[in-house]
């Protein structure tokens, strides 16, 4: 096992790992920006070094600052959290080359899953279902228009180095696919470098249910079940859920184990989340993999008893992951509502500024991670996210009961927050009865 690592995040999850590394005697160093100086995972680091200025480009997505860090403190690893380079290929590969271990896949899985073409085609390998659509790249718009025509209306024309929402246009026609084509390749090729684009039939109004994975260095690979996120608000995760409230064991089980074959067909090794799309009959289809721990992890933690942190650790170091995927069992429902600092009346702004007043939820089934505390900052510079309220609980029914127990009790003053909007979610009688699917906020509470 390592014996001191640093960690190349910030926030709520660099508190997260600092506790894992307690629980296994590591040592935790932590780098952080001149905002952070007064931290809470900071004070609670074995070591902390400071690497720039506010900025995330000049501190925590600065490479050669974080290296030089991670060689002055003489670390054996070092874990990327979620977000700044935890999906950066490069930065993996320069740890490996400085003979530091980063706690994550190797850069070529990295590469490999980051371009959706080629994720694509390793599920259609290991016979994972896809959403119906182009064979690798589309080159041209006769091809698409082709394609569509073929699969039918309404089609995505999806950049390959997008991901996450991000470079998708969806066309209803011949017309609105013609513009939408070039309008999706040149965003490609600006946004990205990468102009590289595919096609898909669009899934109408999907849920959006992931894999949780974990695999070792040896071949050896579990589930841990799945998650339903499909309270999003632009791409943002408002609340997630295990087990997904929609699906028959049967499906569960198919959806789980094609998770299961994609990663080993990518001979992949630590953490992964598998995304699908769930469309109205319950027909699941791939489409894209995360290759970091996620925010919503503790959902699974809850209904596992699993902790993934300490298995990213183990597996990074070397260990076997000695877990039988029939000693992994679900039991009861976890929920988790992401506390953002953002005013919901002011269409999301963000609301930074100092907490006056901070008590925190608890009490039976309640796990709150957060890097707040009275007095504490939250800067303007970087996510909005401050705390994740996660609850526990034999039944969907009694899980929302004690989220919005929960939420009432959560004060967090003057700032602004979504708490509002996560108790209006859980108190409308569409998610409480399960009709929900990825356009429900903007439909409800937009
Ligand atoms: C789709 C889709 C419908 N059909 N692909 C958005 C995020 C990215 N991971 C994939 N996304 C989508 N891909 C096909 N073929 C709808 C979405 C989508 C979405 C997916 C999951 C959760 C929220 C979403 C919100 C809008 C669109």
């Amino acid at each position: 096992m390592f014996s001191r690592i640093l960690i190349a995040n910030r926030g709520e999850i660099a508190l997260r790992i600092i506790r894992a590394c307690r629980e296994l005697g590591i040592e935790a160093v932590v780098v952080h920006s001149e905002a952070d100086r007064d931290a809470a995972y900071v004070q609670l680091a074995d070591e902390a070094i400071c690497i720039g200025p506010p900025s995330a480009a000049k501190s925590y997505l600065n490479i050669p600052a974080i290296i030089s860090a991670a060689e002055v403190a003489d670390v054996d690893a070092i874990h990327p959290g979620y977000g700044f380079l935890a999906e950066n290929a490069h930065f993996a590969d320069i740890c490996n080359e400085c003979g530091i271990a980063f706690i994550g896949p190797s850069p070529d899985s990295m590469r490999q899953l980051g371009d959706k073409v080629a994720a694509r085609e390793l599920a259609i390998k290991a016979r994972v279902p896809v959403v119906p659509g182009s064979d690798g790249e589309i080159k041209n718009e006769a091809d698409a228009i082709k394609l569509a025509n073929k699969i039918g209306y309404p089609v995505i024309v999806k950049a390959a180095a997008g991901g996450g929402g991000r470079g998708m246009r969806v066309a209803h026609n011949d017309i609105s696919l013609h513009k939408g084509f070039a309008a999706a390749k040149m965003e490609a090729e600006a946004a990205f470098k990468n102009g590289i684009v595919y096609l898909e039939k669009v899934i109408v109004e999907p849920r959006h249910v992931e894999v949780q994975l974990m695999a070792d260095k040896s071949g050896n690979a579990v589930h841990f079940f799945e998650r339903d996120c499909t309270i999003q608000r632009r791409h943002q995760k408002l609340i997630e859920e295990s087990p997904c409230p929609v699906l028959d064991e049967k499906t569960r089980e198919e959806l789980c184990k094609s998770a299961l074959r994609l990663i080993k067909e990518a001979k992949y090794h630590n953490a992964a989340t598998c995304e699908f799309l769930l469309d109205k009959d319950n027909n699941f289809y791939f489409i894209e993999v995360n290759t970091r721990i996620q925010v919503e992890h503790p959902v699974t933690e809850m209904v596992t008893g699993q902790d993934l942190i300490k298995w990213q650790l183990k597996i990074a170091s070397g260990h076997t992951l000695d877990l039988r995927q029939r000693d992994i069992r679900h039991r009861g429902v976890a929920m988790e509502c992401r506390i953002n600092a953002e005013d919901p009346a002011r269409d999301f702004a963000p609301s930074p500024g100092r907490v006056d007043k901070f008590i925190v939820p608890g009490g039976f089934g309640v796990r709150v991670d957060t890097h707040l505390y009275q007095d504490a900052m939250v800067s303007p510079y970087y996510d909005s996210m401050v705390a994740k309220l996660v609850v526990h609980q034999p039944t969907r029914e009694e899980a929302i009961a004690t989220m919005q127990r929960a939420l009432g009790e959560f004060k967090i003053e003057p700032i602004k927050t979504t708490i509002p909007i996560c108790q209006k979610i859980l108190s409308h009688n569409l998610f409480v009865k399960n009709e929900v699917d990825t356009g429900f906020i903007e439909r409800h509470l937009g």
